[in-house]
């Protein structure tokens, strides 16, 4: 398994051949600034390397019109004014002689990456190519795009494999209207994308990029479309919609991957730092078992461009994703725009007719606080370093921790089922040192839980020092609150900044913890929601399935990218009540705002069960399914509201849950 990077040479071949400043910035060296950054971080070598064959004819009929295939075929003769004079007939579009060939191994290289992906050759995969393909049409070149390489690689994975639910994701800063058109009547691709629009005056200006756009048919509720109105907005870094996870539950994710939207494009003069694309990535890895073929549109600013694919294939191979600097708080305009999208949608989704959180997060970086760090030319370089901690300063300069996933167990290990490539935990810190820390909290100690702790503190150091990704440890049920306890004071000794605790069951929050901002104490648990302090607040278990999304993408999720931890720790302490997948969705989705750096506690009883999968989602996996989707019941979205009112205002990032009706 791995990840496939499917490229050709000769994709740099067209070119354009005539003055257009509209056409110019679609230059091959965008495929070898990408290319260049690849192997300099040594990512192109971790990769299964693909060479591009072209698609067939017949492949390329799945989308497009016979006729319109011969034009394009015969521009490999045509001469230069014959290619200007045709180029004019569309919007924004340059031929070249060789555009047929390279228009073809774009086309054939994302229907390899969807073979590579389907026959299990490799978990994932990108495809480097020019021309970019989502703006083409059935019969007719638009925007640099020729023939619509995505729309095709859904029309091979239904066709040749039987696919019957396919997600796109399309983060290009251009709506992609041509995809948009192949599937407008088509329930069994869904195709999301978000784009600049400026209430219509963006690129390609057209009012079915509209959020009220949502397809025709027996495809209504499966366009969703999120323009952004504000001029020079922030990075809307990550936002998407439950359903697709819930209730559209893909078996393959495509990504229209286009970096335009990144800081310093001069297309899209968006804000979105190349860390916004990891998490993007990370996000969209919870859904399809992992599938996702990504496959290269825009992305025009070379450096930026650069940068920003190999923050993607990084995680698409599996490394822990850095953190997300600035001011998370959405602006005005991205909310409206979220609002309206949510309105649209509300008919066709059950997930979207209760009032919490159908979106996972939008964070933007406030006007001031612009990170240009990446640029050289950029004049406010100085932004975010210094909201970085010391501890993810240092650890944001290594390279992915050696060891991915250690268990500490009080349980034997044959019993736990653990995946393979976990690790046990045989270090141990000092025995006297384990003792003082358990002085303190002497009556909740038993003697032999003395020598598990010794090996949980130094669990907890190797993440902290970068030598173990994540862990997890069980204690006995009557030690988990003392472990917690212990590991937050271990944590702050050792200079986190932050750190998230994440607790179910019967955990209280330990009675000498400041509340100075440290730490951030959810406690899930009990029958009602509770605010001790904008730090410090509990809510119950949801029993449904649609209540438990709407617990963690509309909640714990958003705080989680709010509060920016350098550490997670997630108890599962007595009576928690998880199941299986919903302990591995957590642990998934915790992952990304936290570089990964989770440390999972879990009372003995429960882990036979919850082991593996656990380990599995902190690896990387992909969580198993919650079953089928389930409606939250009033109580559930009654706690969620009150929980979502009173802490929003510091919480900003929880605004993207829909008000109240
Ligand atoms: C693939 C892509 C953009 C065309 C912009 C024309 N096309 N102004 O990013
Ligand atoms: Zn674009």
């Amino acid at each position: 398994m791995g990840t496939a990077l499917v490229y050709h040479e000769d994709m740099t071949a067209t070119r354009l051949l005539w003055d257009d400043p509209e056409c110019e910035i679609e230059c091959p060296e965008r495929l070898t600034a990408a290319l260049d950054g690849l192997r300099q971080r040594g990512l192109e070598e971790r990769c299964l390397c693909l060479s591009a064959c072209e698609a067939s004819e017949e492949e390329l009929g799945l989308v497009h019109s016979p006729e319109y295939i011969a034009l394009v075929q015969k521009t490999q003769t045509l001469d230069k004014e014959e290619l200007h004079a045709l180029s004019k007939q569309y919007n924004a579009v340059y031929f070249h002689p060789d555009t047929f060939h390279c228009a073809r191994l774009a086309a054939g290289a994302a229907l390899q990456l969807v073979d590579a992906v389907l026959t299990g050759a490799v978990h994932n995969g990108l495809a480097l190519v020019r021309p970019p393909g989502h703006h083409s049409q059935r019969a007719a070149a638009n925007g640099f795009c020729v023939f619509n390489n995505v729309a095709l690689a859904a029309k091979h994975a239904k066709q040749k494999y039987g696919l019957q639910r396919i997600l796109i994701v399309d983060w290009d800063v251009h709506h992609g209207q041509g995809i948009q058109y192949i599937f407008n009547d088509d329930p069994s691709v869904l195709y999301f994308s978000w784009h600049r629009y400026e209430h219509g005056s963006f690129w390609p200006f057209l009012p079915e990029s509209d959020a009220d756009a949502v397809g025709q048919g027996q495809g209504q509720g499966f366009t969703v479309n999120l323009p952004w109105n504000q001029a020079y907005p922030e990075s809307h870094c990550e936002d998407w919609r439950v359903e697709s996870h819930s209730s559209f539950d893909p078996e393959l994710v495509l990504v229209s991957a286009g970096f335009d939207s990144a800081i310093g494009d001069p297309e899209g003069q968006m804000q979105a730092t190349p860390e916004c694309f990891a998490h993007l990535t990370q996000l969209l890895q919870v859904l399809a078992g992992g599938r996702i073929c990504a496959v290269l549109e825009g992305g025009y600013h070379l450096e930026s461009l650069a940068q920003s694919v190999c923050m993607m294939v990084q995680t698409l191979l599996g490394d822990p994703t850095p953190p997300l600097l600035g001011l998370m708080v959405p602006c005005q305009s991205a909310l409206e725009s979220i609002q309206s999208v949510q309105t649209a949608q509300t008919p066709y989704w059950t997930s979207l007719q209760q009032n919490v959180a159908p979106v996972l997060s939008s964070s933007t970086h406030s006007p001031e606080e612009r990170s240009l760090r990446l640029l050289g030319e950029s004049p406010t370089c100085a932004v975010a370093e210094d909201s970085l901690s010391p501890l993810l300063d240092q650890l944001c300069l290594r390279p992915a921790p050696p060891i991915c996933t250690a268990v500490a167990s009080t349980v034997p290990g044959a019993a736990l089922c653990l995946p393979p490539g976990v690790l046990h935990q045989e270090g141990s810190v000092l025995r006297e040192e384990t003792e003082a820390w358990a002085r303190l909290h002497k009556s909740r100690f038993q003697d032999e839980d003395l020598a598990t702790l010794g090996k949980i503190l130094c669990l907890l150091d190797g993440i902290m020092d970068g030598q173990i990704r994540n862990a997890i440890a069980t204690t006995t049920a009557l030690a988990t609150a003392a472990t917690l306890d212990v590991l937050i004071q271990r944590c702050l000794a050792r200079r986190a900044q932050r750190v998230l605790c994440v607790a179910l069951g019967q955990l209280d929050r330990p009675l000498d913890l400041a509340d100075d901002g440290r730490i951030l104490w959810l406690n899930i648990r009990g029958k009602d929601a509770a605010i001790q302090s904008m730090f410090h607040f509990s809510t119950p278990l949801p029993q449904t399935t649609g209540g438990f999304l709407s617990l963690i993408l509309g909640l714990v999720l958003p705080l989680a990218y709010g509060f920016q931890p350098d550490m997670v720790l997630m108890a599962l302490g007595p009576a928690h009540g998880l199941q299986n997948a919903q302990a591995a969705l957590l642990a998934a989705m915790l992952r990304s705002p936290v570089g990964g750096r989770i440390l999972a506690v879990v009372e003995e009883e429960s882990i036979r069960l919850l082991a593996r999968s656990l380990a599995q989602a902190l690896h990387g996996e992909t969580p198993p399914s919650l079953g089928p989707f389930s409606k939250a019941t009033p109580e559930e979205i009654q706690a969620l509201m009150f929980l979502k009112a009173r802490l929003e205002a510091r919480w900003k990032l929880l605004q993207v849950a829909a008000p109240p009706p």
